[in-house]
């Protein structure tokens, strides 16, 4: 879609250090890691925020994280599943994605 960044990611545009991917999702690591497990689960359709996904794919896309997050090493101690949503949210692009970071202790609440 136009010129979004994680649909480059998607068409192979521009490179992307990727961990999973099926008809549906991709999973790459966070260009800019924020523990030592950071990475991304998106859709490969163009969805710009939680707000426009319907459940299925909520689904598909919670699950997957949750799987890769066990593989990545998270299953014993645990992890965090961030989407950001809109300016209030902090989300800064306008593709669905959710965040699982993990690897270390994260504080709460965000600031
Ligand atoms: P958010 O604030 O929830 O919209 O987070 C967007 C995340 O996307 C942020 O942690 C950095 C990451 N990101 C932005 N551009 C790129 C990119 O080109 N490649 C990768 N791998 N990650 C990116």
């Amino acid at each position: 879609m136009g010129d979004c960044i994680f649909c480059s990611i998607v068409a192979g545009k521009i490179p992307g250090k990727k961990i999973y991917e099926d008809d549906e999702l991709l999973a790459f690591q966070d260009v800019n890691p924020q523990a030592p497990v950071h990475f991304l689960v998106i859709p490969k359709t163009h969805i710009p925020t939680i707000m426009e996904a319907e459940a299925g794919l909520l689904g598909k896309l919670l699950f997957k994280a949750r799987e890769l997050a066990v593989l990545e090493g998270c299953g014993e101690r645990g992890c965090r599943f961030v989407i950001n949503c809109k300016e209030d949210g902090g989300q800064t692009v306008d593709h669905l994605h959710v965040h699982v970071l993990g690897g270390r202790s994260l504080a709460w609440p965000p600031g």
